[in-house]
């Protein structure tokens, strides 16, 4: 770990007391899987990284920041990004120089259960971060941790920074409040406030209610023979899955530019639920047949016979919009990002950790 001032962003924007002591990252939602990688990559970068949670923090919720080695690196301060408060309170002790807004209720399916927390947390707790760095007295950057779902109803075959945004679940209205405010602050009072459009992004660090981490946690449960089999929602969601890593990494690139500005973070390539799960059970050696259709479909263990698979209309969504293939020229072109991660490298480093973590 280096405690020496980066240049050249880090010179740029603290060079009266760069000598003196490293810039500050506040990261809010830092115990969940961006906040943890974040805290990693700008720790490696000699920031001093301050963690925003609600709650206590304890053991189980530091889990991630444990796995990456650097639990005891980061400081933390109360933060709920539900309470005004409680907001304004931890940016004026942290007075951060750079700000990850990735707390959320980030759920999509879980938004139609809590769809006002979700608006009050992912909507009016990003607004107050965008006051903040509009009023500090100092030069503070913002980046916002929009999404993919603010697109919605589709129009276009390929969606840029500048498609129509058209979402229809309460999460992704409640991204795109927080995206519209981010660039009005941009563009009414010169707030850096920057954006990355994210589509899917995954690791073994991802939450077990998303579906990638779901069907690796149960196929390696499967594998090993402590789970018969599990139950999938709709199967041909289809999805831009990308390793979370490459995505940190753009999104820090993405604060060092001088001017804000949105980009979409994606791949670029579509993938069902059903070829992700077979994806998966080629990583563990398992041959998967697909047989039967709509809620009577099944995926099952060519060599015994037995259901690995089965379709459960619980985890049907109210809606559940097609995902649309992402433009990710701008980002390419602007930051020179080429994230070397496949989907296939992605599945192995989710099945590997999970082998390495799952009891025998
Ligand atoms: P996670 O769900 O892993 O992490 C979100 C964090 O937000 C959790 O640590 C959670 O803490 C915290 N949080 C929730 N509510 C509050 C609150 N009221 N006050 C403070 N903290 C709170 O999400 P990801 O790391 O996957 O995603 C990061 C951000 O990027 C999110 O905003 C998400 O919506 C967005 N995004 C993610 C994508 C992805 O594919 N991963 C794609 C597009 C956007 P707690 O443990 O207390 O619940
Ligand atoms: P998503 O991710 O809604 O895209 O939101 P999730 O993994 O929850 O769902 C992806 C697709 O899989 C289908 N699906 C299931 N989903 C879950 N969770 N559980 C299941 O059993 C299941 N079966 C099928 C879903 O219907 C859906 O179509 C993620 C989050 O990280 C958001 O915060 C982020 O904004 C978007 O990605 C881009």
């Amino acid at each position: 770990m280096t405690s020496e001032c980066p240049a050249p962003f880090h010179l740029k924007i603290q060079d009266e007391h760069c000598m003196t002591h490293a810039p500050t990252v506040l990261i809010t939602g830092i115990l969940g899987q961006d906040g943890s990688y974040m805290a990693q990559h700008a720790l490696e970068r000699g920031y001093k990284v301050v963690g925003g949670s609600r709650g206590i923090i304890d053991a189980e919720r530091c889990w991630r920041l444990r796995h990456l080695g650097i639990d005891g690196h980061v400081s933390f301060v109360p933060l709920d990004l539900g309470d005004p408060a409680s907001i304004q309170a931890a940016l004026t002790s942290t007075r951060p120089d750079l700000i990850f807004n990735f707390a959320a209720q980030s759920s999509v399916g879980d938004s139609f259960k809590l769809p006002v927390e979700t608006a009050n947390v992912g909507g009016m707790g990003a607004l107050h971060i965008f006051e903040y760095a509009r009023h500090a007295d100092h030069r503070c950057r913002v980046f916002q941790a929009s999404s993919s779902e603010i697109f919605g109803d589709i129009t276009d075959s390929h969606h840029s920074e500048e498609s129509f945004f058209n979402p229809k679940t309460p999460y992704g209205a409640t991204k795109l409040f927080a995206h519209i405010m981010a660039e009005a602050y941009r563009a009414s009072y010169g707030t850096h406030v920057s954006t990355g459009i994210l589509f899917n992004h995954e690791s073994p660090l991802r939450g077990p209610n998303f579906v990638t981490k779901k069907v690796v946690q149960s196929m390696v449960a499967v594998k090993r023979g402590s789970l018969e089999g599990f139950s999938l929602g709709n199967l041909d969601a289809r999805r831009d899955w990308s390793h979370a890593r490459d995505f940190v990494d753009a999104m820090w690139r993405i604060l060092q530019l001088d001017h804000p500005d949105n980009f979409v973070l994606a791949s670029g390539r579509l993938t069902s639920v059903r070829d992700f799960v077979n994806l998966t059970a080629d990583a563990l050696g398992i041959k998967l047949e697909w047989v039967g259709e709509g809620q009577g479909e099944r995926g099952i263990d060519r060599r015994t016979g037995r259901t690995i698979v089965s379709v459960n209309p619980e985890f049907y969504r109210p809606y559940d919009p097609a995902q649309p293939i992402a433009d990710t020229r701008k980002v390419r072109r602007l930051l020179d990002w080429h994230p070397p991660h496949s989907l296939r490298d992605l599945i192995q480093d989710m099945v590997d950790f999970e082998l390495a973590h799952t009891p025998i």
